[in-house]
């Protein structure tokens, strides 16, 4: 059943068709101003609630669309071990899509609902998962440079003020973290093997580069959310800001990679205390964004073939949920 049809969950309140009472408003905003966390049951206002679902359906949309890009590469992985840990890790990917998905829920959004905007392709998810994954180094420049970036982007969420989106995000940084050092592993042993390895590993950070530094979003003057999400504690640094950090963490990993990030104009700034880099292709960003990436379709394509194929599954579930449900209610009248 979608969200049109069906009144608020009575845990969520909702204030359509009712102005926001001063005295509610002046509660929450006391509430963000001393770090204090907003949970399913609080007065919120209708814009935090619509951000809150926009960037947590954008974030588990990623999740699961990220699951792709890896998922290509299960079947031809070089090793038992290899295979294996890809494969754990692209289950964890699921999961936190789950928890992101069950997140955006208690704000009065069914998952239902989310999957149709992005099979219909109206919602967004990282415009990161759009590239292809030619090859097995591919692997190794997603977790550490894409999972990287992630962790950049979600240790601050942890203390987003929102609290389902906040606790989710513990978990899922643990995880990354595990998800971030297996890529670094892979490039390692790539970057120390033959010639032709390491070639292969230097394509793929080539590759993925300038595409990590995107995942942050616009630059700041660009990013027409970011003030308010910032105001309301949703996000706690800009995006330019994370991006930096990215950069300055990444730059002696490469190092000890021994291999090279591919911007002439990347070099540490003594003043600034940071490394100094080149233009991003920000038409590049946008194109992308608006559904002319190079993985786009097969993307959408492959999402909506899996949900069409799952239909029967979400079916069984259904009747038999509804059969111990119908069960459980006899009982009760038996024993009453
Ligand atoms: N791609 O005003 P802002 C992962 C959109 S998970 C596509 O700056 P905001 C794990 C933005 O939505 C990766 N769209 O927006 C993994 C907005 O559009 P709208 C996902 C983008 O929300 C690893 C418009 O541009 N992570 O990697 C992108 O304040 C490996 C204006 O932008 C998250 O979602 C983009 N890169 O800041 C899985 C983290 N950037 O909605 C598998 C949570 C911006 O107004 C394998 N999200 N846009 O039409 C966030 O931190 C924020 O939402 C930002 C964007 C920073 C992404």
């Amino acid at each position: 059943m979608h969200t049109a049809d069906r009144p608020a969950p009575a845990a969520v309140p909702t204030q359509h068709g009712q102005p926001d009472t001063t005295e509610a408003q002046a509660e929450f905003d006391a509430r963000i101003a001393a770090e204090g966390r907003i949970e399913p049951r609080d007065w919120m206002p209708e814009a935090y609630r619509k951000t809150l679902i926009r960037q947590i359906g954008q974030h588990a949309h990623s999740e699961i669309i990220g699951m792709q890009p890896e998922g290509n590469w299960i079947t031809r992985a070089p090793s038992l071990k290899r295979k294996s840990i890809l494969m754990a890790k692209v289950q964890d990917e699921a999961g936190h899509g789950l928890y992101l998905y069950s997140a955006a829920e208690t704000l009065g959004i069914d998952r239902d609902t989310m999957t149709e905007q992005l099979i219909e392709g109206t919602a967004r998810y990282s415009s990161i998962f759009n590239y292809p994954t030619p090859t097995w180094a591919d692997m190794g420049a997603i977790g550490w440079l894409v999972d990287g970036a992630a962790i950049c982007n979600q240790v601050p969420l942890c203390r987003a003020s929102y609290g389902p989106y906040a606790r989710a995000m513990v978990r899922i940084c643990k995880e990354e973290s595990f998800h971030q050092r297996q890529g670094f592993e892979i490039l390692y042993e790539l970057s120390h093997g033959t010639e032709a390895q390491k070639a292969m590993a230097q394509d793929a950070v080539d590759r993925w580069w300038w595409p990590s530094l995107m995942m942050f979003g616009p630059p700041d003057a660009d990013s027409p959310n970011s003030a308010q999400s910032m105001a309301w504690k949703i996000k706690r640094f800009s995006n330019d800001e994370l991006r930096q950090r990215f950069v300055d963490m990444t730059v002696p990993q490469s190092e000890v990679l021994g291999l090279t990030l591919p911007d002439p104009d990347l070099k540490w700034n003594e003043d600034r205390g940071h490394y100094d880099f080149g233009e991003i292709d920000w038409t590049e960003f946008k194109e992308v964004l608006k559904g002319r990436g190079p993985c786009n379709h097969l993307r959408i394509a492959n999402r909506k073939a899996a949900h069409d194929n799952g239909a029967w599954v979400r079916e069984a579930a259904s009747a038999y949920a509804a059969k111990q449900s119908r069960r459980t209610a006899d009982a009760y009248q038996e024993a009453s």
